[in-house]
C-alpha cells in the first residue's frame, strides 16, 4: 500500500489528550510542519503554556520549557538574548497571553524582542473549566458569564493583536483561524512567515493569533464550533495581517 500522508517528523506519535474538534492539535501540526520545512528542529526552543496545551512538549519534538502562566514572553526574552542563534517561540492561550500575561506580552513587543508568539484565542479559559477570558465575545455564555458576557459588567472583548500592532517593536502581527482547510492553509503560511522573519534576523516581535475552536466549553459540536468562528468570532476579531 502506498503512503500518501504521513506525520511530519517534528510531530511526535502520541495519543491526543485534546477534546474532539479542539484547535490545539491543528496548531501543533502546523507548527511541526513549519519547523520541518524550515529545517530548524535542532535550533528551536519552544515555551509551553499552562492551559489545555500544557503538554505541548509531548507533541513537539523540539526543546521545550514550561513556564508559569503568562510569563512566556519574559522567559523567551531571556532565552533569545542569551542564545541569539536559537529560534525561540512561545505558545500561549488567551487566558495566558491576554489576561494573566498582558503586561509581559505588551512589554516584550514594546521592547521589540526577537521572538515568535503563537497566540491561541479560543475565547475561554479552557483548562480550568470554561471561564470567561478577555477575548470572550459579548453575549457568550461561559462558566462565569451565565447570562452571557455584558459590556457593562465585564467590558468588551480585548483585541490584543490590534493593541500590539501599534507598538513600534512589533514587526509582524497576523490573525488567522483554524475553521476549515483554506483557513488552516493561511494559518500555516502566517506561522511560517513569523518563523522565517526570526530566522532571517529581522528585528522585533512577531505574533500569529489563531482563532481556535473549543467545542467543549462553547457547548457545541465540532462542526458548529468551526462555523461559529466564521460567523461570530471573526466579526469582532477580523482576519488578516495587522502589521508587517
Ligand atoms: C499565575 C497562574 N494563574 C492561574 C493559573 C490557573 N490556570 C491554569 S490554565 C488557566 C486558563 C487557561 O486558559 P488559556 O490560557 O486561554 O488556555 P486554554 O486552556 O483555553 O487553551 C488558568 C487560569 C495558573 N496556572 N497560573
Ligand atoms: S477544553 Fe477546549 S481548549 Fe481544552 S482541550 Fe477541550 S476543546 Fe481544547
Ligand atoms: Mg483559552
Amino acid at each position: 500500500m502506498q503512503t500518501v500522508f504521513k506525520r511530519t517528523p517534528t510531530l511526535k506519535d502520541c495519543p491526543t489528550h485534546y477534546c474532539p474538534g479542539c484547535g490545539h492539535g491543528i496548531a501543533h501540526r502546523l507548527l511541526a510542519e513549519v519547523i520541518d520545512e524550515l529545517d530548524i528542529r535542532g535550533r528551536t526552543i519552544g515555551i509551553a503554556p499552562v492551559g489545555c496545551a500544557v503538554l505541548a512538549y509531548n507533541y513537539l519534538d523540539v526543546d521545550m520549557v514550561e513556564v508559569a502562566h503568562g510569563r512566556a514572553p519574559a522567559v523567551a526574552t531571556g532565552m533569545k538574548r542569551t542564545n541569539p542563534g536559537r529560534i525561540i517561540f512561545s505558545y500561549q492561550g488567551d487566558g495566558d497571553l491576554a489576561a494573566i500575561g498582558t503586561g509581559e506580552i505588551i512589554h516584550a513587543a514594546h521592547r521589540g524582542e526577537q521572538i515568535t508568539v503563537i497566540f491561541i484565542n479560543n475565547a475561554v479559559f479552557g483548562m480550568t473549566g470554561g471561564q470567561m477570558a478577555p477575548t470572550t465575545l459579548l453575549g457568550q455564555v461561559t462558566a462565569t458569564t451565565q447570562k452571557g458576557r455584558s459590556a457593562t459588567d465585564q467590558g468588551y472583548p480585548l483585541q490584543i493583536s490590534e493593541l500590539l500592532a501599534v507598538l513600534p517593536g512589533a514587526t509582524y502581527i497576523e490573525r488567522c483561524a483554524l475553521s476549515g482547510p483554506a483557513r488552516v492553509r493561511d494559518a500555516k503560511k502566517a506561522i511560517k512567515h513569523a518563523f522565517q522573519l526570526q530566522l532571517d534576523g529581522a528585528e522585533g516581535l512577531s505574533l500569529v493569533e489563531l482563532l481556535s475552536p473549543c467545542p467543549t466549553y462553547w457547548r457545541m459540536k465540532p462542526a458548529e464550533a468551526m462555523q461559529w468562528i466564521e460567523t461570530e468570532m471573526t466579526k469582532h476579531f477580523p482576519l488578516g495581517r495587522l502589521k508587517g
